[in-house]
């Protein structure tokens, strides 16, 4: 894709909301949405102030990451009652969590799916994606035609990418869609420098959002806007709104994200466009 020509769905923005994550405590952050009733609540308002996707972990009783599959059901069933939403589950979890419980995530049938790109340190952790993983996470989103959201934490696997569309063929939706997260101690930088040669590597004709984790959340909020991309924001990646002040809430993120982008003229796009550029609901 040569630089003049537009991304695709870069006459306007999907924004998506990551509210919760799973590296967050509850007891550190209590604004953090953590039970069924406060992620609906979240996605409600966040839909409303120009959210058009959730990223979605979930917590049990106890407030820590879970991976339970009747609770990950429960919580599609709700956010598709709820909200209009499309809906993304985390594959990627926590840290501690084993492969063949991310890959049980898919059984619960959400709309899209994360589906990261490889290894990568983490703060003093590792979020361990050997390639097989990967293959086996692609293969089953394409069998139950799950789309997947490929996530990006370094540039090499952008280079991983290529080699699964080219030995595994296209994602189910047949449209590819890259989320560049930015920022984690371990990965690539938050920084406009760094989008930009991310981009040079995506696949031809994909499309791309980009997360900042921290202090990257506004520079690349900025850069992403400028160069034609989609943005994720929301408490999963920070929990700072400015210097010394913290998160109201979700909606607040996505607030500033969908006035930001209306003054970069690339206003939210709404969930119908954003099925269609992500392929989701299409056959095949
Ligand atoms: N919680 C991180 C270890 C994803 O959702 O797919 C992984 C993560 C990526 O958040
Ligand atoms: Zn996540």
């Amino acid at each position: 894709m040569s630089a003049s020509t537009p991304r695709p769905g870069s006459h306007g923005t999907l924004i998506t909301v990551a509210p919760t994550g799973a590296e967050h405590a509850k007891s550190d952050v209590p604004n953090l949405p953590v039970t069924l009733d406060e992620l609906v609540a979240t996605a409600r308002d966040c839909e409303r102030v120009g959210a058009a996707m959730i990223h979605v972990h979930i917590r049990g009783e106890d407030t820590k990451p879970t991976l339970d599959l009747g609770r990950l059901k429960d919580t599609v069933q709700a956010l598709r009652a709820e909200t209009g939403l499309i809906v993304q589950l985390s594959t990627g979890g926590a840290v501690t969590d084993p492969e063949a419980d991310r890959l049980r995530v898919l059984d619960a049938m959400p709309d899209s799916a994360s589906c990261t790109m490889g290894t990568v340190n983490f703060g003093d952790d590792v979020f361990m994606n050997r390639w097989e993983f990967i293959v086996e996470l692609h293969k089953g989103m394409q069998e139950r035609g799950i789309v997947p959201e490929y996530e990006i934490f370094d540039l090499g696997q952008l280079a991983t990418l290529h080699r699964l569309l080219d030995q595994y063929g296209p994602p189910a939706g047949g449209r590819v869609h890259v989320d560049l997260v930015t920022g984690v101690p371990g990965g690539m930088p938050g920084d406009a420098e760094t989008l930009v040669a991310a981009l040079r590597l995506l696949p031809d004709g994909a499309s791309f959002s980009a997360t900042g984790v921290g202090r990257a959340s506004l520079p690349v909020l900025l850069a992403a806007l400028s160069t034609g991309g989609h943005l994720r924001v929301g408490m999963e990646d920070t929990v700072s709104y400015a210097r010394g002040e913290r998160v109201r809430d979700n909606a607040q993120l996505v607030a500033r994200a969908a006035g930001l982008a209306k003054i970069a003229q690339r206003p939210p796009l709404p969930v119908g466009e954003v099925r269609e550029l992500l392929g989701v609901g299409r056959i095949g």
